[in-house]
């Protein structure tokens, strides 16, 4: 009797040990990818998160962040796919690369959707946002957190632009996903598309006149000025991050590491997030930092706006389609929710 009870028993514990994934037999070092450096909000929260995580776990999970797009070799628009490939076992990256792969993304590329970051957070918060983490989750990234890259806009080396007609024949570089080419053709800008690293070389050479992306993140960390000494203020498509993780690497993780991952992954975006807003509202010392630096800003009345929305709509309604009808419609309807 004795016996069959520790039979049993040793049964079970050898089932219990070889279905639970053992830490001991985790990888060294995790990799995270990143389009950019490790300075302004974007790079500073993959530190912290690797920090974090290391200390959460005494050391099991090890994360080494890959900046400036070091593991997709130039390809910005690869990243979803080293994910889910397990290439790279985390990514905070931005929707915009990713939309290639989960074409739905582009929902937050639409021009002129977004009036403001409470629209932005409810659509991201609400039905659209689950949605589009069970299709990230569908392709073998597990979506951890939103972050935030922010409203994109427009600085090149010409002239100040205030209406479409400024943008003629500007070559702009773009990431090489189609609702930017089509956008930017739209508004009659020759539309290039370029990596971010490659796209440096190009404005210190002035082989491209422009380029757009948001102010915090990007503008101020790559010092945009020194390039550049217009930009408008359109906020014309705003760009969510996502930190995910590639499925398979999350598989391989114990319960209890996941659960360290998923609350230091939420806490690290939602002080990201803050990082990425900073200086742009009231004093909008952000702003006032690019004039410092000589930069000529110009903000648009509504009128003026309006000029750029309408030349836009055809890509607008063009891409409906393309991201799904009712995702588009529910996420209009809360940002109508929010105005
Ligand atoms: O390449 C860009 O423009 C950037 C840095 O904003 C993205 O990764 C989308």
């Amino acid at each position: 009797m004795k016996r069959v009870v520790l039979v049993a028993l040793s049964l079970s514990l050898l089932v219990a040990w070889s279905a639970a994934p053992a830490a001991a037999q985790y990888k060294p070092e995790f990799k995270n990818s990143l389009v950019v450096g490790p300075t302004g909000p974007w790079g500073e929260a993959a530190a912290k998160f690797a920090e974090l995580l290391k200390e959460r776990t005494q050391g099991r999970i090890n994360v080494k962040n890959y900046f400036a797009g070091q593991l997709f070799a130039g390809k910005q628009t690869n990243e979803f796919t080293l994910l889910n490939q397990g290439v790279a076992d985390f990514a905070l990256g931005s929707t915009i690369n990713w939309s290639p792969q989960v074409k739905e993304l582009n929902l937050f590329a639409m021009p002129f959707m977004y009036p403001s970051y409470r629209a932005l957070d409810a659509v991201e918060n609400g039905e659209p946002g689950q949605k589009l983490w069970k299709l990230i989750e569908a392709k073998g990234v597990v979506p951890l957190a939103w972050g935030e890259n922010g409203f994109r806009q427009l600085t090149n080396g010409k002239r100040p632009v205030r209406a479409p007609a400024d943008l003629e024949g500007l070559k702009v570089r773009v990431v090489g996903s189609p609702i930017f080419i089509d956008t930017f053709r739209a508004l009659g800008a020759n539309p290039i598309n370029m990596n971010w690293g490659d796209a440096q070389t190009a404005f210190q050479q002035g082989t491209v006149d422009g380029q757009e992306n948001p102010v915090v993140s990007v503008l101020i960390p790559f010092k945009l000025w020194t390039v550049h000494k217009n930009i408008t203020l359109w906020n014309y498509a705003i760009d969510p991050l996502v930190l995910g993780m590639s499925k398979l690497t999350w598989d391989s993780l114990t319960p209890d590491d996941r659960d360290i991952v998923k609350k230091t992954a939420v806490e690290v975006m939602a002080w990201q997030k803050q990082g990425a807003r900073a200086g742009l509202d009231g004093a909008m010392e952000a702003v006032e930092n690019l004039k410092k630096n000589g930069m000529e800003v110009v903000t648009l009345t509504a009128a003026e706006l309006a000029a750029f929305k309408a030349k836009t709509r055809p890509v607008y309604d063009k891409w409906v389609t393309e991201i799904g009808a009712d995702l588009v419609k529910a996420a209009e309807k809360i940002v109508a929710g929010t105005k």
